[in-house]
């Protein structure tokens, strides 16, 4: 399933993706929460990293509110988890997602930005869940994704009491990673999708499947599947080729900024 409210272009190693539906603020309606779903599942193996934004002013206000007054609780129940199997496919897709940010990254917006792996915000980032005064609840994993960002006791206040956090608050509180001027979200954030996607597929996939599944593990499971892990990547030839270089002075050192 497509949509014309979802844009894919590969540049090089790069897939950017980008909501578009700037009339309505990239609101997320079901046929975009499905073009999502089948995008990331269909990404060519050419595509080492992803860039997700959003076109017009705002990266995206969430849940497209017009949808919503259609549901009954049964459909409510399905509609809230076809958004997680879409969410789903972003977080533990085939390659790491950027997600570059401006504007407003509320409801479903900030949901679908939390599954991603890297959040770069720029100045004009503002985050909100303002399903606490639309009289709802996040539906789009957002309960599960984001205290792990910021931990509960933030998530409770912004649904309790509708705060916002501006982009320089969303960094410092671990919204965003990176934090840029106005307009240097998606630069930003293809620079560290390029450099994403030098890496070892098989490190990136560890990344993104292994680590948040040990940091979930008790921590004696979690020191026995860091090993295994850590054997199977290590065991690679691209991990043997990459040793290598550095140790024949070939491979670059680590480096201050
Ligand atoms: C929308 C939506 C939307 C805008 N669904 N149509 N999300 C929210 O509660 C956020 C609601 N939106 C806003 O607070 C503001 O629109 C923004 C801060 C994002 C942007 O403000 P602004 O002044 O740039 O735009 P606008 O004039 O408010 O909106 C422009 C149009 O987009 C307008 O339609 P128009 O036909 O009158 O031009 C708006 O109605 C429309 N629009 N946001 C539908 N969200 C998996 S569960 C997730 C649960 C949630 O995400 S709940 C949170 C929903």
């Amino acid at each position: 399933m497509t949509s014309p409210d979802l844009q894919f272009e590969l540049r090089g190693a790069i897939a950017v993706v980008r909501l578009s539906r700037p009339a309505k603020r990239n609101a997320l309606g079901d046929a975009l929460i499905l073009a999502l779903r089948n995008l990331f599942e269909t990404l060519p193996s050419d595509a080492k990293a992803v860039v997700l934004h959003g076109e017009g002013d705002h990266f995206c206000a969430g849940l497209d509110l017009s949808e919503l007054k259609e549901r009954d609780a049964s459909q409510g129940l399905h509609h809230s988890r076809m958004w997680h199997a879409a969410l789903e496919r972003v977080q533990f897709g085939p390659v790491p997602v950027v997600a570059a940010l401006h504007g407003a990254v509320v409801g479903g917006g900030l949901e679908l930005a939390s599954a991603c792996h890297i959040r770069v915000a720029d100045d004009s980032t503002f985050y909100a869940l303002p399903e606490g005064s639309r009289g709802i609840f996040v539906g789009g994993g957002g309960s599960v994704r984001i205290p792990k960002l910021i931990g509960v006791a933030r998530m409770t206040d912004m649904m309790l009491t509708g705060r916002v956090y501006d982009a320089a608050e969303g960094e410092r509180i671990g919204l965003a990673q990176y934090l840029t001027t106005k307009g240097g979200a998606f630069e930003k954030a293809m620079a560290l999708a390029e450099r994403i996607a030098q890496n070892a597929p098989l490190t990136n996939y560890a990344l993104m499947h292994a680590l948040p599944r040990i940091a979930e593990q008790p921590a004696d499971q979690g020191f026995f599947t860091e090993a295994l892990m850590a054997a199977v990547a290590q065991s690679a030839p691209e991990a043997k080729s990459r040793v290598k270089a550095f140790l024949d002075g070939k491979a670059a050192k680590v480096q201050k900024d």
